[in-house]
């Protein structure tokens, strides 16, 4: 049984995951599991890069260990948007940026003045997000970045650590779609949009597919890990969530989603892009899937905001357990404070529960009290707002849907899904919560030859990990629906 090491990174954590499939049965060891903590420097907000792949050289030591012989082949899959630049001689030119840094503020407004919404969607089909690729591009061109005007190479994270590894540049396709720089259409780099934003040409190249092969260890690299064998490095769907919708174990051809992690993201997956109206009036994005394949999605701000909220209570000093804050959360009445996650407010580092009360105060609600009070009144404003998008998805795709499946690591707040499914009148499918990690695999067994495509990657997934149902519990209809007339009528206030 040949062992395939998938490298996932998250922007709270990374894992290293060792994949062995037998017979139609998929397992899993994780190796090692690792922090990723954005650092603060002069004024910017950096991603620590190297001690990132610092952390992919332990995972493949202790892999090897593990699988008593180094894996087959690895691949990696991260967020995406971020980049690094590599100079003339191939180095590193300066520390990655982290898409919650402020450095692209009032870069989208002004192309979006500039050129119009039409024509930039039209181009790249992508949502319109302040951090895209393409704007922190043009901010930086903007401000006359000496990275910027050096560079010769663009590589979007996994890429870059893929680099490091192999020596070889290769940019990846699902990544790329989510720079804004790429036409979904001609599924290349777009030159206007490139001259629209003052990008050089040079920095891109023609792009790999996931599942293609990129090379192996470098000599210094192997040397260094002291492996007993050569591992073949592959392109995953290298931007995450590509990865966690490969792993969503639908039996359906059409079937709606919400990858749940830090970012929720929500949608469905389709033959192609999707450039309507409709689309750009909600927002919604296309970016590239595994297998040729297009994924109609819309960013909801996710469990960031509890995260980040958690995160200052425990620089406070004090931080209640999840289960408890959960247990707590789910015993308060109904009928409490809701937040619209999606407003901008929300988006930068920073801490958060000044920003929720602000939002509740502003809007003309009494401030959430306490811990259970502030996670409630996000959860539930989440729960809301996934009925909110689920609409908006069956809308510009033209489908309906029975119910929706959650994959990723927030499906482990068992109270998020079942208020979903209360929220969705709907049941929720939750599972599995390595989404992307799994996806990253099935991609790389699909290319050995493996696995023979998605379908059967999917349904070899739904057999080897534990889907759960959740039905809308009875009852709940008429206090979901009270409570989400409740924030649309907040949203339409505050935007008014
Ligand atoms: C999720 C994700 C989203 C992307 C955001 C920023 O981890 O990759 O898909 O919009 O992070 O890169």
């Amino acid at each position: 049984m040949t062992t395939r090491l998938a490298f996932d990174l998250g922007a709270g954590s990374g894992r290293a995951v060792l994949g062995r499939l037998g017979g139609s049965r998929m397992e899993l060891t994780e190796v090692h599991r690792f922090a990723n903590e954005p650092v603060q420097a002069g004024g910017g907000l950096y991603w620590d890069i190297l001690r990132l792949l610092h952390e992919l050289k332990q995972g493949l030591r202790l892999a090897a260990r593990e699988g008593g012989a180094p894996p087959a082949s690895l691949a990696i899959d991260s967020w995406a948007v971020d980049f690094g630049l590599l100079g003339r001689d191939g180095t590193l030119l300066g520390n990655p940026l982290h898409y919650r840094d402020r450095h692209a503020e009032g870069m989208m407004e002004r192309l979006r003045e500039r050129y119009g919404d039409e024509w930039l969607f039209r181009r790249s089909g992508l949502q319109f997000l302040p951090f895209n690729t393409i704007y922190q591009l043009a901010a930086m061109g903007e401000r006359r970045s000496p990275q910027l005007r050096q560079a010769q190479t663009l590589l979007m994270i996994p890429d870059l650590l893929r680099y490091f590894l192999t020596g070889e540049k290769k940019q990846e396709f699902t990544n790329a779609t989510t720079t804004g720089l790429l036409n979904p259409s001609a599924r290349q780099w777009d030159n206007e949009l490139l001259k629209a934003a003052g990008v050089p040409v040079r920095l891109f190249a023609p792009l790999a597919q996931p599942g293609d092969a990129a090379g192996e260890l470098t000599a210094a690299v192997h040397a260094e890990l002291g492996l007993s064998a050569q591992v073949q490095v592959l392109c995953a769907a290298e931007h995450d969530t590509a990865s966690a919708v490969v792993a969503v174990p639908a039996r359906e051809e059409s079937f709606a989603y919400l990858s749940c992690g830090t970012w929720s993201l929500m949608g469905t997956e389709v033959p192609e892009p999707v450039l309507s109206e409709q689309a750009l009036a909600y927002n919604f994005t296309n970016e590239g899937g595994a297998a040729g394949t297009w994924r109609l999605l819309k960013n909801i701000m996710g469990l960031w905001i509890l995260e980040e909220l958690r995160r200052e209570w425990q620089r406070e000093g004090h931080c209640p357990g999840y289960e408890e804050l959960l247990a707590g959360a789910g015993a308060l009445p109904a009928g409490g404070p809701l937040i619209d996650p999606d407003d901008p407010l929300f988006l930068p580092a920073g801490p958060m529960g000044p920003r929720i009360r602000q939002w509740c105060r502003e809007s003309g609600q009494p401030e959430p009290q306490g811990y259970a009070g502030h996670a409630r009144c996000i959860l539930e404003s989440l729960a809301l707002q996934y009925r909110y998008v689920l609409k908006q998805t069956e809308l510009v795709s033209g489908r309906s849907f029975s119910g929706l499946h959650m994959v990723g690591g927030g499906i482990r707040n068992r109270l998020l899904c079942q208020w979903t499914a209360d929220s969705i009148g709907r049941p929720v499918w939750a599972g599995p919560a390595e989404g992307s990690a799994i996806g990253n695999l099935a991609v790389q067994w699909i290319s050995a030859g493996e696995l023979s495509g998605l379908s059967e990657a999917r349904r070899v997934i739904g057999d080897s990990f534990g889907v759960e149902t959740y039905e809308p519990t009875p009852g709940s209809g008429e206090r979901m629906a009270e409570a989400y007339g409740r924030l649309q009528a907040l949203k339409d206030k505050r935007k008014g």
